[in-house]
């Protein structure tokens, strides 16, 4: 029996050896993606040449701590893989992310590849999308009327993220509506709806982005599995 760490761990060693050498990739952000920047860093020592596209501030700070080099979305083009964490997976490889507030960069940067690597526990494979609360994006000027009309649409509770008791800015100077509507049955719709608002910038909805997902299961086991096309 793995434990949660163990099992991420697992997973950022089992992903690492998607990169190859010469290849341009995109990074993503959390304590599951952690690992694999640990195991990417020790490769680079070993003479692995690649360029990461960061999700966020976190990522490259600790990437560049590794020896890993990193460039600028806008100095790249296509993206060969990117490879990151999510809060929920579903049947359907729709996504839940922003558990760690970085779904804007998550998503732009996710959006230069069609080879979107997701990796998470098996706790996180869920038959319908909400448990987690949905992270969502939002400018901070007018964010409490943004909050009511997210409520309107029948969300249960809408949070403003804190941080030592202030409002949680992301790398891009928002904040963060935690979202819980307990059952999203129809993601890519809410996903529409959510963005028709004024004010939201980004949902941690990612619909039809995931291209593979990479589970690990707490018997130690790994499978992969490709989203049909
Ligand atoms: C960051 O904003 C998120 O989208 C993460 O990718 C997601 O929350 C998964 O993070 P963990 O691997 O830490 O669970």
């Amino acid at each position: 029996m793995n434990n949660a760490d163990d099992i991420k761990k697992q997973l950022g060693i089992y992903a690492a050896d998607y990169v190859k050498n010469g290849m341009t990739i995109g990074l993503g952000t959390g304590t599951t993606v952690y690992w694999l920047l640990q195991e990417l860093g020790k490769r680079v020592q070993e003479g692995l040449q690649f360029t990461a596209v960061p999700t966020s501030a976190k990522t490259k700070e600790i990437g560049e701590g590794l020896g890993i080099k990193f460039k600028e979305l806008d100095e790249v083009d296509e993206l060969a893989i990117a490879i990151d964490g999510a809060d929920e997976v579903d049947k359907n490889f729709q996504l839940i992310k922003g558990g760690g507030a970085a779904l804007l960069q998550e998503k732009i940067v996710e959006a230069a590849t069609k080879n979107l690597i997701i990796i998470v526990d098996e706790r996180k494979m869920v038959d319908t999308l909400g448990k987690f609360p949905l992270p969502v994006e939002v400018i901070t000027f007018g964010w409490a009327h943004v909050q009511k009309r997210i409520q309107s649409l029948g969300c249960k509770k809408v949070d403003l993220r804190l941080r030592d008791n202030q409002p949680l800015l992301t790398d891009h100077q928002h904040y963060i509506l935690d979202c819980y509507f307990d059952k999203i049955d129809d993601p890519i719709s809410l996903n529409t709806t959510l963005h028709n608002i004024p004010g939201v910038v980004e949902t941690g909805l990612f619909i039809n982005m995931a291209s593979e997902v990479i589970t690990g299961y707490n018997d130690g086991s790994i499978i992969s599995t490709k989203r049909p096309v």
